[in-house]
């Protein structure tokens, strides 16, 4: 009895380790929303808490593992003007107040310099919130996770849509070295964005087109009848965004991408 049990023990430790050298901890964990899935509020002034993610750091040559310190983080939502949306997968002509009513200032980062010195908002010249970029300091040291909290809007799925789901498709980029856009690569950037002709895809890159997504759930209204079993929506931002909002402007300079 005590054998076998050891030697259970034994073959699960083997399996633990293999398991981390065959899969790699790291080769699966991406820069994601630590509560990717959220049901939609009525109050306009609610707010969803949550956090980003970073799983892991760049590609570090001399470990040749993804443990490279990251030095700042820059998170975009879509800005629901010019951003392209999807209801089942076919594109959508109309606009996003088809199908959420109250999109405009869906990101409020939640103050916190445990791992990053400076931090500030992203904004539309309206004055809206559509992301934020956290960096400086001592950063996120290589095999630690970074949780960057913030609170997103409570959204309002427009009651005579058939949306039963709205996805908002979020861009990231965990910066490890600051490059122009000519220097992107696996040491000194990991980039989570959707691959919309942006100067931000990162083809070939380890992230490429594999963005952090926001899915809200229809939870206050009713489907009205006709829509059966209802539709998925989801909102992706324009390259054009993309180009305009993902960067990190510090005392009215860009920081990164480096010009
Ligand atoms: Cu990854």
């Amino acid at each position: 009895m005590m054998n076998s049990t050891k030697f259970k023990c034994r073959a699960l430790v083997l399996m633990a380790a293999i398991g981390l050298v065959g899969f790699g901890q790291f080769a699966f964990a991406h820069t994601r929303l630590k509560t990717p899935e959220i049901q939609e509020n009525a109050a306009n002034h609610g707010s969803n808490y949550n956090d980003v993610v970073v799983s892991h750091g760049c590609l570090n040559p001399s470990t040749g593992n993804s443990d490279s310190n990251v030095l700042g983080t820059v998170v975009v939502f879509p800005d629901g003007k010019d951003s392209s949306i999807t209801v089942d997968g076919a594109p959508h002509n109309g606009t996003l107040t088809d199908f959420v009513t109250n999109w405009g200032n869906p990101v409020t980062k939640i103050q916190d310099r445990s791992i990053f010195s400076h931090e500030d908002h992203i904004k539309d010249s309206l004055g809206n919130k559509l992301g934020f970029w956290t960096g400086g300091g001592s950063g996120l040291t290589g095999g630690f996770r970074g949780v960057l909290p913030f609170v997103t809007a409570g959204v309002v799925i427009n009651p005579a849509s058939c949306a039963k789901s709205v996805t908002f498709v979020v861009s990231i980029a965990d910066i490890c070295q600051i490059t122009d856009e000519g220097g992107f690569g696996e040491q000194t950037v990991n980039l989570w964005t959707p691959a919309v002709g942006s100067k931000y895809d990162g083809p070939g890159l380890h992230g490429f087109d594999s963005p952090a997504t926001l899915k809200v759930n229809r939870s206050i209204t009713p489907l009205p009848e006709s829509c059966g079993a209802g539709v998925d929506v989801v909102v992706k931002p324009s390259a054009n965004q993309l180009n305009r909002d993902m960067r990190i402007m510090f005392d009215g300079k860009q920081i990164w991408p480096a010009e």
